[in-house]
């Protein structure tokens, strides 16, 4: 039996440990030391690498097991005590029903191995915006993770000791082990079928059964700082959200903070870092996953980056795409699914090095760049303290959280949707966010070819029915004291594409010179027509000062296709048709006014 003072924590870690009888049990204090000792013993064991420690000190490298290598949508559920409040995207399941299911899983299933308990804070310890989880793992490699991408250890604890509330986070690999057994280096559940992501939203509450990695097992990052946090914000009036935080500065020294929300793999930690190419601007990185957001006492929306590290897509991150993350990745690094060089060096596709002449791939096997197969897995990871980005902002952990200017959201379209659109109005900006989406190919994942909308790039993380949650940002405008200090609102679009399939924009650091309008709006100097869809930058109010792009190019990306949005239209109207009576007022106006205007 541990002991506690908090009740709540105590009843709960002893239940659990009955339930899952491991051998030993480990409460985290979040020491350098405590890291190191781990480590070394996941070394010892086969299941990671130290790398060299003259190219990248304080480095190591994973292999997950070829099975266990994403999130997996299909089995995260939200088992919200009715199927109603999970909504049209969520898998739903009923809670005492997935809970007896998962007990007989959880039952005895950390035999051989120790539990970890892990007190974290989402967001600087203590910070008014910030929350804190406890997650209870059996995998040595989440607690490594964690101490990177969230703040764990004593000082939390002692918030809890206080009676800081806290998300009870439950995590095994599902791979209990026989006496005598030998472990494997990645343990997991055998089967996809075994794996399961669940949330009881009402509960406060994360069960993660089978798998051990990324967004299936750091229960703070997706399940705990969105689908769980964005359920608490609608109760109690803030939001979580799939955001970036950058920092501006203009080349007079003024300040500004943006939130952008992108599907994954839109560039969020590429943009989140960019070095701009327009002359005098500055861009320095707050956060690049995950904004938590509250109005402070002079009105405007302060947001607060609710982790501590990045977990970053390896493949395609270099020199060229992003500097200041492959600077950040040189040292104290988890990296998972890479290339191992016979030197002990990592390498990936896309890292702007050239392949080496042999290496060990993500799986283990021999690699030479002519034998077919990648050397890293398309979603390799690396975990990384944000602490030693190059360009971090200095108030990265202000408690106070920094004033957010304007949110961008954007997504991956080819055609339609140009460079950039300002919203009118918050509620015409809500309703940009509700219709962001990218478009996908049948072949690509499954899906009917189209465009697959991804509110706030929110489909995969939100905890409970989409069309109160697009009601709940509609709420928030309404709750503002003074609406003239809400952000202002812009559609992205970095992907649109030419006749001949080619990306039009050239996207990374050129992206500065969006910011720049953007920013330039907000301080009252920079010009916008309005249209039928918003306001898009008036002609010659976009910098595009020694940037290689044709007059017609520049047309085409700034201009309103009247045919393709009527074309959008309809398949909007489709889309909203899946939310039933949930479809916020709010949102079907600002439709039928898109299609008056346009006609
Ligand atoms: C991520 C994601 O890992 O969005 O951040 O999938
Ligand atoms: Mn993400």
């Amino acid at each position: 039996m541990l002991s506690f003072k908090n009740s709540l924590l105590e009843e709960w870690i002893n239940e659990v440990v009955k339930l899952c009888q491991p051998d030993s049990i480990h409460l985290c204090d979040g020491s350098q030391q405590e890291y190191d000792i781990l480590m070394q013993e996941m070394v010892d064991a086969g299941m990671a690498i130290s790398l060299n420690q003259e190219k990248k000190p304080g480095c190591f490298l994973f292999r997950s097991h070829p099975t266990d290598v994403a999130r997996v949508e299909n089995r995260t559920f939200i088992a919200s005590k009715k199927q109603e409040d999970a909504g049209p995207t969520n898998n739903w399941v009923d809670p005492i029903e997935l809970k007896a299911t998962m007990t007989k899983l959880y039952s005895g299933c950390m035999k051989g191995r120790v539990l970890y308990i892990i007190p974290f804070s989402m967001g600087p310890i203590g910070s008014p915006i910030s929350k804190i989880g406890v997650e209870i793992t059996d995998s040595a490699y989440v607690v490594a993770n964690m101490r990177i991408m969230t703040r764990i250890g004593n000082e939390v604890l002692a918030l809890i000791e206080e009676g800081w509330e806290f998300v009870k986070c439950l995590h095994s690999v599902g791979k209990p082990l026989e006496p005598g057994e030998k472990d494997s280096t990645w343990p997991c559940a055998p089967s996809i079928d075994q794996k399961y992501i669940s949330h009881f939203p009402e509960e406060r509450l994360i069960w993660s059964y089978g798998s051990g990695y990324g967004g299936n097992a750091l229960l703070g990052k997706k399940c705990f700082a969105l689908r769980i946090a964005c359920v608490q914000a609608k109760d109690e009036g803030w939001l979580a959200e799939h955001m970036l935080i950058l920092k501006i500065t203009d080349p007079k020294g003024k300040i500004a903070y943006i939130c952008g929300a992108f599907p994954s793999a839109c560039g969020k930690t590429n943009l989140a870092m960019l070095t701009p190419t327009v002359p005098g601007w500055k861009v320095e990185t707050i956060g690049d996953d995950i904004s938590w957001m509250k109005f402070g006492e002079d009105g405007r929306l302060y947001a607060i980056n609710a982790e501590s590290g990045f977990f970053g897509v390896v493949p395609g991150t270099s020199m060229q795409s992003n500097p200041a993350a492959m600077e950040t990745i040189q040292k104290n690094t988890i990296y998972t699914n890479v290339g191992l060089t016979d030197d002990g060096d990592v390498w990936w596709e896309g890292s702007g090095i050239p392949a080496p002449e042999h290496l060990i791939d993500w799986e283990g096997n021999d690699w030479t760049p002519d034998c077919g197969k990648t050397a890293a897995h398309a979603n390799a990871r690396f975990t990384t303290p944000a602490a030693q980005c190059p360009v971090i902002a200095p108030e990265w952990e202000d408690p106070a959280g920094v004033p957010v200017s304007a949110i961008l959201i954007g997504g991956r379209r080819a055609s339609t949707i140009p460079l950039v659109i300002e919203s009118f109005n918050w509620e015409h900006g809500i309703f940009l966010g509700s219709i962001m989406g990218s478009e996908t190919t049948a072949a690509a994942i499954g899906l009917a070819a189209g465009v697959r909308r991804d509110p706030f790039a929110m489909l995969p993380f939100m905890g409970y029915h989409v069309g109160d949650y697009l009601q709940h940002w509609l709420d928030i405008g309404k709750a503002a004291k003074d609406p003239a200090k809400l952000p202002s609102i812009y559609m992205v679009n970095w992907f649109r594409k030419n006749e001949e399939g080619k990306f039009i924009w050239p996207g990374y650091g050129e992206n500065s010179r969006v910011l720049k309008w953007i920013v330039e709006r907000a301080e009252g100097t920079g010009e916008a027509v309005a249209t039928s869809i918003g306001n898009l930058p008036a002609p010659k109010a976009l910098d595009i000062n020694g940037l290689n792009i044709s007059e017609n190019d520049l047309e085409m990306i700034l201009h309103v296709d009247k045919e393709a949005w009527l074309a959008e239209i309809d398949s909007i109207r489709e889309n909203f048709k899946s939310y039933g009576e949930k479809l916020p007022p709010g949102l079907s106006s600002q439709l039928e006014s898109l299609k008056e205007r346009l006609s």
